[in-house]
């Protein structure tokens, strides 16, 4: 199986309806979307998202930035996905992040930066399975999948 990711299209992201714009660079890229479900996280969910970053001093304002308002989570699919979907979100701070990529071309700000992505594979499983069960995770293959990867799988 390829590589997987959590993707989060965050509060701010769908109220400035970024959201098509965000999901297309993703499908235009090729990679796959196995899993999404749009909801609003509860405090508790939020503190237990950004668990890492307990001690920072930025911490209380990002848990009630990501609990005020619906998003989109998602599971994304493909090999390398981690380190793409990095680069393609940009640096963390929307001011500093290149432009081309997601947070460079949207996000002016520190906090409000439209996207998550996970970091490295153990803290993309960790999230996934937070957020979805095994079989909320839907597995089929892209018919042009030879075009995309140059391989079949
Ligand atoms: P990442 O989203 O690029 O992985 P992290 O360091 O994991 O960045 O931080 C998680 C989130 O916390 C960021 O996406 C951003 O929304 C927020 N954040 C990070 N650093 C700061 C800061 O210095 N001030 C305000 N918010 C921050
Ligand atoms: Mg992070």
């Amino acid at each position: 199986m390829a590589e997987r990711t959590l993707i989060i299209i965050k509060p701010d992201a769908v109220q400035r309806h970024l959201m098509g714009e965000i999901i297309g660079r993703f499908e235009k890229k090729g990679l796959k979307l196995v899993a999404a479900k749009f909801l609003q996280l509860s405090e508790k969910q939020a503190n237990q998202l950004y668990s890492a970053h307990r001690e920072k001093a930025f911490f209380k304002p990002l848990v009630k930035y990501i609990s005020s308002a619906p998003m989109l989570v998602m599971v994304w699919e493909a090999d390398g996905i981690i380190d793409m979907t990095r680069k393609m979100m940009g640096a963390t701070f929307g001011y500093y992040a290149e432009m081309g990529t997601i947070r460079g071309d949207f996000s002016s700000s520190e906090r409000y930066n439209l996207i998550h992505g996970s970091d490295s594979p153990e803290s993309a499983q960790q999230e996934i399975k937070s957020f979805f069960t095994p079989n909320e995770i839907v597995d089929y293959k892209f018919t042009d999948a030879h075009w995309l990867y140059g391989k079949s799988t």
